[in-house]
């Protein structure tokens, strides 16, 4: 996606690091890179507190400018010769900010990222998270500058994929001065329309059909280049023809059932942080398709543009959800929360909808549905991302299911499953409680319930199921952290649901091990969640090999 007039910031900046964000520093003693992880770095391994980066600006007063920050952990501040233009709270949606008009000559740009825990009043970054929360402006920046118009979101909607006829959206802010924007659109480069739209109403409505329409799907990423010219400004994004609804109890891709064969995988290196290069998100999407993957979920905050728009490309399902991790009834409940989560839905599917890889939107991964005083929130945040997509399946990733536990049978405790298009689970059977040599019986018994509840009128995957295994721990028998133990529970858990047609597939937790949270060290070895099916180098396991098998299997 590019803009007319797009400077790329990107690069090493000043830097300095402070306890605290009291006062903007005088000096920038260190330098740092962007995007990058300050607490990845020998001198700043693992600390909290607030990093200050700084570069210089050469702004010219006949243009506007946006700058577009992609991403900040967690807690942003963005000023301009000193002043606060704006605060941002969440580390993986962006932050766009308009600088003041009519500036010229050289500027000094400071952003703060600060990775300290403020409690809930700053719910997206919590201590309790099963992952390590970096710290640093961990995606691009760029400074758009425009003078007639700045085209803000593009939204395809291709539910007529078929026929070929798109639905296009667009947002845009305009000069003042121009009545009328001239918009003209490409597709691979050939002019498909042109038209005049008032600059005045920030949006406007385009349909259009492509002759001999090839749809897109994960096998056959067949994708169009639509480049859109708007007044001065100019994007191009990826275009790709595809449905994706739900049908009584199927899942359908172009009208065609599909089971989801799939990974959990954080956006996180144990070298880089949050701030992956894009060699690692192609060598992970390349390593998802050696395990006969067409589905990645991405636990548990929205990705990267790039990771994105490699799927896009290459042919890879994505479920997208907004930052959140087991909060409970109180959490969920709190004022605090619901602002936060709104803000991180709205920037998540206003900057990312259009990508053909997105399946669905997520959200409140593990939190309190089985509570009568959530259900408000949860149907408000149901509501809120419907209105702002209405072409995508909603689903959140419930564990206020049981059957893991020794001679007692599967209890559903949820009550918000009414709510959503297809019905999530994140289970650990044999792994936090249970046997391995039963933990396809307790699937079974799951199973039973969902029938006999009537709960199979729609689609139901599990979205989560694993055992940690810990490289080099290699036993003749297979006990807990084994890798053996890690391979056998695999096996016994996948064939089940493979076979079982309650089920249209699973997200095997998870791709690779990652680091987590430093106050969770008692039930986590190395301070990791060690449940990769690689470990954190991207190096495979023996599940590795065992889960690409089962995914040959015919699902
Ligand atoms: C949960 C959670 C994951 C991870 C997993 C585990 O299901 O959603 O983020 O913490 O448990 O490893 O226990």
């Amino acid at each position: 996606m590019s803009h007319y007039g797009v400077l790329k910031l990107d690069g090493i900046w000043d830097f300095a690091f402070c306890e605290d964000d009291s006062k903007v520093p005088g000096i920038f003693p260190a330098k740092a890179a962007v995007p990058g992880c300050f607490d990845t770095t020998p001198e700043l391994w693992s600390r909290r507190g607030v990093g200050y980066y700084r570069k210089p600006l050469e702004l010219s007063r006949d243009r506007r400018y946006r700058l577009i920050i992609e991403g900040v952990a967690h807690n942003a501040k963005v000023y301009l010769d000193g002043n606060l233009l704006r605060e941002h709270h969440g580390a993986f949606t962006p932050i766009e900010v308009d600088l003041p008009p009519g500036l010229d000559g050289m500027h000094e740009l400071v952003i703060s990222a600060d990775n300290r825990f403020a409690g809930l009043d700053r719910p997206l970054h919590m201590t309790h998270f099963d992952w390590y929360s970096y710290g640093g402006i961990i995606r691009p920046v760029s400074l758009i500058s425009w003078k007639d118009a700045l085209i803000t979101n593009i939204f395809a909607d291709t539910r007529q994929w078929k026929s070929g006829d798109v639905v296009l959206n667009l947002d845009y802010l305009s000069s003042d001065e121009v009545k009328e924007l001239p918009l003209k659109l490409l597709l691979d480069g050939d002019e498909i329309h042109g038209s005049q739209v008032p600059s005045q109403a920030a949006r406007c409505q385009v349909t259009f059909t492509i002759p001999k329409p090839k749809p897109w799907s994960p096998e056959e990423p067949n994708l169009y280049r639509l480049g859109i010219e708007l007044g001065d400004d100019f994007r191009e994004v990826n275009l790709g023809l595809r449905e994706i609804r739900t049908d009584g109890s199927q899942i359908l891709l172009n009208d065609k059932p599909i089971s989801i064969r799939g990974v959990n995988r954080h956006e996180s290196h144990v070298e880089f942080g949050f701030a992956l290069p894009h060699q690692s998100h192609i060598n992970d999407i390349q390593l998802m398709k050696k395990l006969n993957c067409n589905f990645v979920r991405i636990s548990h905050y929205p990705p990267s543009k790039a990771f994105l728009d490699l799927c896009d490309q290459l042919g890879m399902l994505v479920w997208v959800e907004a930052t959140s991790w087991g909060y409970d009834e109180k959490a969920t409940a709190d004022p605090r929360m619901l602002q936060a989560q709104r803000n991180c839905i709205t920037e998540m599917i206003g900057w990312n909808s259009h990508h053909p890889c997105i399946a669905c939107w997520g959200f409140f991964n593990e939190c309190a549905s089985e509570s009568p005083a959530a259900r408000p929130i949860y149907e408000e945040l149901v509501g809120l991302i419907r209105r702002l997509d209405p072409t995508r399946p909603v689903t959140f990733a419930s564990n206020r299911i049981y059957c893991e536990e020794q001679n007692s049978p599967a209890t559903i405790q949820d009550i918000m499953f009414d709510l959503v298009d297809w019905i999530s689970i994140n289970i650990y059977p044999g792994w936090y409680s249970g046997e391995l040599d039963n933990c396809a019986e307790k699937l079974a018994g799951l199973a039973k319930e969902f029938k006999s509840r009537k709960l199979d009128n729609k689609p139901v995957i599990i979205s989560e199921i694993g055992a940690g295994g810990i490289v080099g721990f290699e036993h003749y028998t297979p006990i807990r952290w084994s890798l053996e133990y890690q391979c056998e529970l695999l096996e016994n858990t996948m064939e089940y649901i493979r076979t079982e047609p309650l089920f249209n597939g699973v997200c095997v937790w998870q791709f690779c091990d990652i680091r987590t949270s430093e106050y969770r060290w008692a039930d986590r070895p190395r301070n990791y969640n060690n449940k990769g099916i690689l470990d954190e180098y991207r190096r495979p396991k023996p599940a590795f090999r065992k889960v690409q098998e089962i995914f040959r299997r015919e699902w």
